[in-house]
């Protein structure tokens, strides 16, 4: 071998290892070195034995097999007969023998997606069972398990009932047929149309695995602004072939349906929810689909909002088209997923209240199988808002969640920041709904209200790109959205740790930095963004980097100057009884306290408030001087992340610490960018000098203005 192809075979070796470990997500299963925890697993695990033969069950086997021995040393044999001591022993309760039915205890404690697993002793031998109703409940025991032993965790004596919280756990992706993924910054779609149904890339069944590792059970495989075609023949094949292979892995497909789908692709006149033909259109499709997959969800539909069609085109409402879509899939058990993120050029009123005033008098207006799905504020996935209003306020009617994964405001995947973070401040914030502690988690997992129906929805941060992602900690976004989805009452402390061990190391010496660095940087992105309640000021379509100057948008709720309304008596919008009166949306006991300039968390100051520019901070700060420290803070939070990775090298594989360490880097000098552009143009109405500890901008106002994006992914 000449030189040259040595050296070009050692790097297509090492890149192809490391791009390996970027790829396999929280799923490394890295061999243990230390030898005293090996052998401590051992002593309690000798073999696996399966009782049940579906696909779902082999597909957990075959994970444990995978997992333990990659870990362990391939020392774990696959037994068919419970022999010997020191099992493993799989299935569903009722695959099981009465003896051990006997000693796993009360399924009742869990749901049909649920899971125990338990130590116990037969014939006075030690045995692990993993058990549930139902396979599906097996399988996220095994992932469940794998965590621990990934972990280092201890799995003597185990006594675990587990079952999710919620009904749907889906990933939403704005996938569109050609490939393109709006908001997408990971690559292109996963899903290759031109290609299905025949050729089943390997990305489907480990993109089914990753998500059954975590919970998550259903897709929403295209885009909410929708094309009408992914409900054609054609592509409704290739839909059946992923379905196909998502099924073992308890996951769910849906689609997004156009409500103009009838005229597009059905040759009606109209789409009017009202009209006879329109109704049988949508039957018939619903009978065509479930003929080919008979487990498929169901819809979710984005109607009358952002230029989607809908039934207000014919003078209907949001009811009417829902409850129509949801009698059409009603008989095959299917799901109607609604969106409210509505807000209309025609209304003058602050974006922030509109869905609500649409959505609130139509509560209980819904057939049972409609779900609402309601952002989780009430603008646009912003590093931070107040949750939205409406879970305070619908009672009878099952809402479920929508988060963002993929970082359309928060720095693309570019910037790390740890959403879990994002997600539990929102889970817990009290609605009031029913008095104190009655949360939003409450709410969404069918607690509050006695809701049958309930679900979490994420946008997907999900690509082609080698690590799925994008940016490798953003990997940890659509893990924690599935740990949360499972259980919403999980903090982002736990989600981190568990991720990193399980995509990085062990040692304490790298988790508890890391993990600290990981929860601090989504108060980072709001620092340097868009601190004290300040919000969508964003650059235009993109929304990449800063924009507080643009005002030239056709519609003034798009424009950045809306949202911040700065003037030479201060900033903010102000949403108070004085303003817009926003904060009447909310339970009495919150309206109050958002309301009054004195009690409004200073974290959302500007959200619900103009504040003058001299106003008193709680730290003696005035409102500008505040303001330029928050932004210089959020500049030192990103320099501090810098710090505590490029202290990791021992612990990680070169290619991933390069890569964060250049993101790393690439926010660093974003972050400042933030800061600088916003201070400059605020400080033309605050007319007022930078405080002590607040760098200075080397570039003008004019030259943050002059910079353009024309070829910014996602858009
Ligand atoms: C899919 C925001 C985004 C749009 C997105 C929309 C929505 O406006 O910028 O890209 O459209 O939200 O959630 O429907």
């Amino acid at each position: 071998m000449s030189f040259l192809r040595l050296v070009i075979s050692f790097c297509f070796i090492s890149f192809s290892a490391s791009a390996q470990k970027d790829y396999k997500l929280w799923l490394q299963y890295e061999k243990k070195i230390n030898a005293k925890l090996v052998t401590n697993y051992l002593q309690d695990i000798q073999g696996i034995v399966a009782f049940g033969n579906s696909e779902t069950l082999k597909i957990g086997l075959n994970e444990l097999d995978l997992g333990l021995n990659n870990m362990l040393g391939n020392k774990i044999s696959m037994k068919s007969k419970l022999e010997g001591d020191k099992n493993i022993i799989i299935g569903s309760k009722e695959s099981l023998s009465l003896e051990i039915q006997k000693e796993i205890g009360n399924i009742d404690q869990i749901n049909d997606e649920g899971f125990i697993i338990k130590s116990i002793l037969i014939k006075n031998k030690k045995q692990i069972v993993i058990t549930g109703k139902k396979d599906i409940g097996v399988l996220y025991g095994i992932y469940s398990f794998l965590r621990l032993v990934q972990s280092d965790k201890s799995i003597k004596n185990l006594n675990i009932a587990d079952a999710p919280k919620t009904n749907i756990r889906i990933l939403n992706h704005w996938d569109n047929l050609d490939r393109t993924v709006e908001r997408g910054y990971a690559g292109f779609s996963l899903w290759n149309w031109q290609k299905l149904p025949d050729f089943i890339d390997q990305r489907y069944i480990d993109y089914a695995r990753a998500n059954a590792s975590i919970g998550i059970n259903g897709t929403v495989l295209t885009n909410v602004n929708a094309n009408a075609l992914i409900l054609t023949p054609q592509y409704l094949e290739k839909v059946e072939a992923l379905a196909n292979v998502f099924r073992p892995y308890g996951i769910k497909v849906y689609l997004t349906a156009r409500f103009s789908a009838p005229i597009e692709i059905g040759g009606l006149k109209t789409a009017d929810p009202k009209d006879a033909e329109v109704m049988n259109w949508w039957k018939n499709k619903a009978a065509e689909i479930y003929k080919r997959i008979p487990d498929f969800g169901g819809f979710l539909v984005k109607a009358n909002s952002e230029g989607q069609p809908g039934p207000q085109n014919y003078g209907r409402d949001h009811v009417d088209g829902a409850n129509m879509l949801a009698d059409a899939v009603a008989p095959f058990g299917g799901v109607i997923m609604w969106r409210a993120f509505v807000y209309s050029e025609h209304d003058a009123n602050d974006r922030a209240k509109q869905a609500y005033a649409e959505f609130v008098p139509y509560d209980g207006k819904f057939k049972e199988n409609v779900i609402v799905q309601v952002k989780n504020g009430a603008i646009d996935f912003q590093p931070r808002e107040p949750f939205h209003p409406m879970f305070g306020a619908m009672p009878k009617t099952p809402l479920m969640i929508e988060f963002q994964i993929t970082q359309e405001y928060l720095g693309f995947s570019t910037h790390l920041v740890f959403l879990p973070k994002l997600f539990q401040e929102v889970l817990a914030s009290d609605t009031y709904q029913k008095g104190e502690g009655t949360t939003v988690a409450k709410v969404i997992d069918g607690t509050l209200n006695k809701t049958k129906l309930t679900g979490i929805a994420g946008v997907s941060n999900i690509g082609n790109d080698l690590n799925w992602t994008g940016h490798p900690f953003a990997q940890a976004n659509w893990y924690g959205f599935g740990r949360l989805a499972w259980n919403p009452y999980l903090d982002a402390e736990t989600i981190a740790d568990e991720w990193l061990r399980c995509t990085f190391s062990n040692n304490e010496n790298f988790v508890k930095p890391v993990a600290a660095m990981m929860i601090e940087s989504r108060e980072a992105v709001v620092n340097y963004m868009t601190p004290l309640g300040l919000h969508h000021i964003m650059d235009t379509g993109h929304h990449y980097g800063p924009g507080p100057w643009v005002s030239n948008l056709s519609r003034p709720e798009w424009n950045p100057v809306y949202y911040h309304k700065a003037d030479k008596n201060g900033i903010g919008f102000d949403r108070s009884k004085t303003g817009t009166n926003a904060t009447a949306q909310y339970a009495p006991e919150i309206e109050k306290t958002f309301d009054n300039l004195e009690t409004c968390p200073e974290n959302e100051l500007l959200w619900f408030h103009h504040v003058s520019w001299d106003y008193k901070l709680k730290n003696g700060q005035t409102l500008w001087n505040g303001l330029a420290l928050k932004y210089q803070e959020g500049v030192n939070q990103v320099a501090a992340m810098q710090n505590i990775w490029n202290k990791t090298h021992k612990y990680v594989d070169d290619e991933r610490f390069k890569e964060v360490q250049m993101l790393l880097e690439i926010q660093y000098k974003e972050a400042k960018w933030w800061r600088d552009a916003c201070l400059l143009y605020f400080q033309q109405y605050s007319e007022k000098e930078l405080p002590l500890g607040v760098e200075k901008s080397t570039q003008s106002l004019d030259y943050f203005k002059s910079l353009k994006f024309p070829f910014a992914p996602g858009n």
